[in-house]
């Protein structure tokens, strides 16, 4: 019998998934979890046929440099493939593949549950009874800003945004949208939705922001000091894709100066380190990056992970082939 691929997988996935994998493939786990060092990734991809990387691994060009001519397949358990330098993998040759479409519903969850954390002082109200501090109800308590009729401006209306703008409709909140191309007029209709082709001019009418675009070069800082200072002063912002698109920096000096009105964070410039700053602020929820977080959600990736695996291994076009990174 031919030998198995060598199947190296960087982070700990839901047993089911593992046991799978072990089945199929001459499998390498990583049984303690740990986010593996730059050495470690070194050894892996020497070795391995397959990589399944997760967002906490840099498959940067040195990784994919120092690679041994049997690595065919890059296939990260995630959808974000921002960590993988994907010119350098074209280079050499090595194939890509992401896990779409099965965490947009779970991600716009999260997305709508920080819509109304923010606005609504979720958090903040937690920690008052949680720190013994609730003196009982009063008239003028805990009081927040509602969400429905106000405007929400999705920057980035791809599968999630989307997903996010049919939740917050239903929560009556109306549909504003920024994006490299118009969606379609049915899609448009069906949500009553506007497009801005000017990102400024949609931030300065917006009373909540909600950021789905992926993290790419373009969207780099993306809400910089400059567009922050666009948002009007009760506006609020929320951040379920990457802490790059958004200069936390300025974020943090917006946000305390109370030149915006709260943030609602899933995800860091330098996640996990976390600005200590920022944890002082009550208008802020901060999330450990928990977007995609549910125990389905994990097995479906880990369900596409080896239908990608499967599918090049048998020499045919994986479905979920990143064909590139400048979406
Ligand atoms: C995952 C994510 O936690 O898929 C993404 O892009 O950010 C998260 O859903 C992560 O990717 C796992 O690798």
């Amino acid at each position: 019998s031919t030998k198995k691929p060598l199947v190296i997988v960087t982070r700990k996935l839901p047993e089911i998934i593992e046991t799978r994998m072990m089945e199929l493939y001459d499998c390498r786990l990583n049984l303690d979890d740990h986010a593996w060092s730059q050495d470690e990734l070194l050894a892996a991809v020497k070795e391995a046929d397959v990589l399944v990387p997760t967002v906490t691994d840099r498959i940067d060009r040195q990784i994919i440099e120092a690679a041994g001519p049997q690595l065919k397949l890059i296939a990260s358990f995630g959808t974000g493939v921002d960590h993988i330098d994907f010119q350098a993998c074209k280079a050499k040759g090595i194939m890509v593949t992401n896990t779409p479409d099965v965490l947009t519903e779970d991600t716009a969850d999260m997305t709508m549950a920080l819509i109304l954390a923010v606005p609504r002082r979720l958090a903040e109200g937690e920690r008052l009874v949680r720190t013994g501090k609730w003196q009982g109800w009063s008239p003028t308590g805990m009081l927040g800003h509602r969400i429905w009729g106000k405007r929400l401006g999705i920057i980035g209306m791809g599968r999630i945004g989307t997903a996010v703008a049919r939740r917050a409709k239903g929560f009556g909140l109306s549909i504003h949208y920024h994006n490299r191309n118009r969606v379609h007029e049915g899609l448009e209709e069906e949500l009553e939705a506007t497009y801005w082709s000017s990102l400024d001019q949609m931030i300065a009418h917006m009373d909540i922001l909600s950021i789905n675009c992926p993290h790419t070069p373009a969207t780099y800082h993306l809400l910089n000091s400059r567009r922050l200072g666009l948002m009007k002063p009760h506006a609020y912002i929320v951040n379920t894709s990457r802490g790059e698109v958004i200069d936390e920096t300025a974020l943090l000096k917006a946000l305390q100066n109370r030149d915006i009105a709260g943030a609602g964070l899933d995800v860091f410039e330098s996640e996990p380190k976390i600005n200590p700053k920022l944890l002082k602020l009550e208008n802020a929820v901060l999330l450990p990056h928990m977007g995609s977080a549910t125990i389905e959600g994990r097995v479906a990736m880990g369900e596409k992970v080896i239908i990608n695996i499967r599918t090049v291994m048998d020499g045919h076009n994986p479905p979920d082939r990143v064909i590139d990174m400048m979406f």
